[in-house]
């Protein structure tokens, strides 16, 4: 069964960090969807609990240099 978070992200100033965050969440193991906004500034995820879960979503794109919560 998937799960669906939106994460709020500081410091995406264009597109590039979209598709950087975007690639970084798509590699992600347990993760099956991946939408992120720059007008947002936030993350629509789906993702499978049993095998990720929230925290290290956030993790991932704080590694890849932004603010997530
Ligand atoms: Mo755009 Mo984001 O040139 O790290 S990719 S600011």
């Amino acid at each position: 069964m998937m799960q669906t978070t939106e994460i709020r992200i500081e410091g995406m100033s264009c597109e590039g960090c979209v598709k950087n965050i975007s690639s970084v969440l798509a590699a992600l193991p347990g993760v099956c969807a991946a939408e992120v906004s720059l007008e947002k500034a936030s993350a629509d995820v789906e993702f499978d609990p049993a095998q990720i879960d929230r925290a290290a979503l956030c993790a991932a794109i704080e590694d890849a240099g932004f603010d997530a919560s």
